[in-house]
């Protein structure tokens, strides 16, 4: 029976990547002075390396061969994260991530049919947070496990067991919704049953191993496109549709 239903962050919840984080990587960039610059392009091949400061050590063994690493190196990627996570605030504190087309929809029916609600992000916790904060209600969420709160980050399925542990569930009783191949890795990886909302980053990786894959929740007058799955003849995501899915 499905009990809890638990969402990624990026690209899930909202498109937080394309003018989000990489703008901020960018200006923190800028600041300390490196002539890096991650176009919109670009910048999709550095996001399967999930976390931002992997994301800059990714960049800089297989990018920026010339580069000289300062002595504290660990202290130098910190320091350029710290920066990088202050400017995406800012950019969340002016309300440029609008939600995605029925996150709020599918999250206010979930919540009036009394199931229980979770995250499981890469990104830092403070972040996640301000974004939650400014776009639905973090007191929502029972379990908000991000960022740095597991070693081990996605594909690496310790943050859904992590949130699994906290909820005292069984993989079973949940449905997951990710946007990514390496969210879906982590979440298969802890035998639960996921969801693709794909968008243009990740639209074509690898979602073999997904129950449904769409191009988004949909709303009643928006509806969505399944892209793999039989949805019927529903225009979006709801909660009969998770509940037939998490019994099949
Ligand atoms: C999200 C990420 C994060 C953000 C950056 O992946 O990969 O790294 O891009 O966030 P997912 P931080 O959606 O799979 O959780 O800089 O805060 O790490
Ligand atoms: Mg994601």
């Amino acid at each position: 029976m499905l009990k809890a239903i638990i969402f990624d962050v990026d690209g899930t919840i909202a498109e937080t990547e394309r003018d989000g984080h990489r703008v901020a990587f960018n200006r923190a960039f800028t600041e300390a002075e490196l002539d890096w610059h991650w176009s919109r392009e670009f910048y999709g091949r550095l996001l399967p390396v999930a976390g931002g400061k992997e994301r800059i050590r990714f960049y800089i063994k297989y990018f920026c061969k010339e580069f000289q690493a300062p002595d504290r190196f660990n202290e130098f990627i910190a320091a350029l994260h710290r920066n990088k996570t202050q400017h995406y605030q800012d950019i969340l504190r002016k309300g440029e991530l609008p939600l995605r087309s029925g996150v709020k929809r599918l999250i206010d029916e979930v919540r009036d049919r009394g199931l229980r609600l979770a995250i499981a992000t890469t990104s830092s916790h403070s972040t996640t947070m301000d974004l939650l904060k400014s776009t639905l209600d973090p007191v929502w969420f029972e379990v908000i496990a991000a960022g740095d709160i597991v070693t081990r980050k996605k594909p690496a399925s310790d943050i859904y067991l992590y949130v699994l542990d906290k909820l005292h569930l069984a993989p079973s009783e949940c449905i997951v919704f990710e946007d990514s191949e390496a969210g879906l890795q982590a979440a298969v990886g802890a035998n639960l049953k996921t969801i693709i909302t794909a968008n243009n980053y990740t639209k074509s990786q690898n979602f073999s191993k997904a129950i449904l894959i769409v191009n988004g929740l949909g709303e009643p007058d928006r509806p969505f496109l399944s892209l793999r799955g039989s949805v019927g003849d529903r225009k979006y995501v709801d909660v009969p549709l998770l509940e037939s899915l998490c019994g099949s």
